[in-house]
């Protein structure tokens, strides 16, 4: 079967950190990868970059066409660009995938969607795709959202979970043609890696471990070896928390090392109380890379506010991780939540601790009840009429306390106090300084699009004309 992967323009990053990052759409690599081995003919087209999905499908002709959602404010673009593809060649069969769809599946169910595959890709894919080609009972494939002459029924869900063996390397020659747009902050072209998926906490605003049942899986030492050879030279590595598994990860440190991996700059994610637990661990990764950058999930300046989130770590973890993890010289990001609800005071107490840690390098978001969270269900009462564009934690979804002018006015000074504040601490040269000559009109163009993020009056505007009407 001729299959086409579309990976669509997420719409709105008008705020947020969208304009530093642009990564490859991995999951769709695996995929190709998985649906190649079965001889099928895959393309990959990433519609972040031109041209657009009525030209890839005139020119590929598709049998199947499959549509990527990462993340839920991609909804609506996900069914424009089904309907687009429905358009330009009625007879293909239509399927999305990816964490969004699996997690909240309701949002895409629609006439112009014939399938959504609500667990991994790597085993129900081709098996729905040689369902198609044989034109055997689609609802006997595992793992689906089917639309029938009935209406939309779920199908027996996979007896176990993928194992992430089952696709050892993902098929990166598919999007080598946009590699030189594929970038993150200062690092440019990027690779993305997977070493591992899922975790094991609970915290209230994620919805990976509910997708996941708090389930990890890991991949083969070799394959992510040979995946680490085989890339360039600046690595963001997908993993929902690294260095879970101290006793593989550390082998792993150890295989990249004896195959002699040095990169120029890898980032991971991780828990502040893991880096506690995991100094010898990071000592071991150290080495691996000329800078190394963490990006930690430190949500909230108080022990009260990381309970409210289930968090499951204190402050204490998020100064001592700080420490640790600066003393042996990796760089710290992060991201702290900013709750609607909160009084004049909280912006206060973020703002010392920010001060305080020198957390400069922290981003800010609004915590937002993502769909395929409890979170979510919880509060669904109060986001009705909410477009999806506004899920991506940058827009209120319902009225703060304090109002939403002077709560824009604070989340703005908040994000002044970053080092993405051209006027503030880091200038503009200072960041020129640190990129080759070829990226400097890049780096120009993202910071002068992040600096929209410092201005109350942008998210108020925003704010107005995209809130639903009766609120
Ligand atoms: C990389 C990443 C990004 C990248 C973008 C990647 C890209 N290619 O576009 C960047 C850094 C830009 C990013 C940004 C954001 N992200 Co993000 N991101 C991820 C991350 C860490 C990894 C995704 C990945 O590549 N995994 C590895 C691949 C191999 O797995 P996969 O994508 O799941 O693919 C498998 C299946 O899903 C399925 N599949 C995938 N695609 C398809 C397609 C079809 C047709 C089918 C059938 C199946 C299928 O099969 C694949 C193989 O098994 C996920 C975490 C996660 N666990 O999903 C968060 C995640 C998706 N992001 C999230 C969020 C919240 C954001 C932000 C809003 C955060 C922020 N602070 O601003 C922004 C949004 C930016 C914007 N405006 O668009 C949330 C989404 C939650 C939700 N319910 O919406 C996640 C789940 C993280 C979390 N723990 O909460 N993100």
């Amino acid at each position: 079967m001729n299959v086409l992967l579309l990976r669509p323009h997420p719409g709105n990053d008008r705020f947020g950190l969208g304009p530093f990052f642009c990564v490859e759409p991995l999951g769709l690599e695996y995929l190709g990868s998985a649906l190649r081995s079965r001889g099928h003919q895959v393309t990959i087209a990433d519609l972040r970059f031109r041209p657009g999905a009525t030209t890839w499908v005139k020119r590929t002709h598709p049998d199947i066409v499959g549509i990527g959602c990462l993340h839920s404010l991609e909804f609506d673009r996900v069914i424009e660009t089904a309907r687009e593809v429905r358009r330009v060649n009625p007879r293909a069969f239509i399927l999305v995938g990816g964490h969004a769809a699996a997690a909240y599946p309701a949002a895409l169910e629609c006439d112009d969607i014939d399938a959504i595959v609500v667990d991994d890709g790597e085993e129900v894919v081709p098996i729905l795709v040689e369902a198609i080609q044989k034109g055997s009972r689609l609802d006997e494939v595992p793992a689906l959202r089917l639309r029938t002459a009935d209406g939309w029924i779920k199908t027996s869900p996979l007896l176990e979970r993928t194992s992430l063996d089952r696709i050892p390397l993902p098929a990166r020659d598919l999007v080598e043609r946009h590699r030189s747009g594929y970038h993150c902050l200062l690092f440019k072209p990027v690779w993305l890696i997977e070493t591992a998926r899922g975790c094991p906490h609970h915290c209230s605003f994620c919805s990976v471990w509910q997708l996941y049942d708090r389930s990890c899986r890991e991949r083969s030492i070799e394959a992510v070896v040979e995946d680490f050879a085989t890339c360039g030279d600046s690595i963001f590595v997908a993993d929902d928390l690294f260095w879970y598994n101290p006793a593989r990860s550390l082998e792993l440190a150890q295989a990249l090392k004896r195959r002699g991996i040095f990169k120029r700059w890898i980032l991971v994610q991780t828990r502040t109380d893991l880096i506690r637990k995991s100094a010898d661990l990071m000592e071991a990764w150290r080495p691996l890379a000329k800078d190394f950058d963490i990006f930690l999930g430190l949500e909230s300046a108080s022990d009260k506010g990381l309970d409210g989130l289930d968090k499951g770590a204190g402050v204490e973890d998020s100064i001592e991780a700080v420490t640790i993890a600066r003393s042996l010289r990796y760089g710290i990001n992060g991201n702290f939540l900013v709750d609607p609800d909160w009084e004049e005071a909280d912006f206060h107490e973020l703002w010392n601790f920010v001060e305080q840690y020198s957390l400069q390098r922290a981003g800010f978001t609004i915590l937002t009840p993502l769909p395929g969270t409890d979170f979510y269900n919880e509060k669904s009462a109060r986001l009705a009429g909410q477009q999806w564009s506004n899920f991506d934690m940058h827009h209120l979804l319902w009225e703060p306390k304090l109002g939403a002018e002077r709560f824009f006015q604070l989340y703005a000074e908040t994000w002044r106090r970053s080092i993405l504040n051209t006027a503030g601490d880091k200038g503009i040269m200072a960041w020129i300084r640190q990129v080759r000559p070829s990226q400097i009109p890049y780096i120009i163009r993202v910071l002068w699009r992040t600096q929209r993020m410092m201005k109350p009056a942008e998210y108020l505007r925003e704010h107005l004309a995209t809130r639903p009407s009766t609120t």
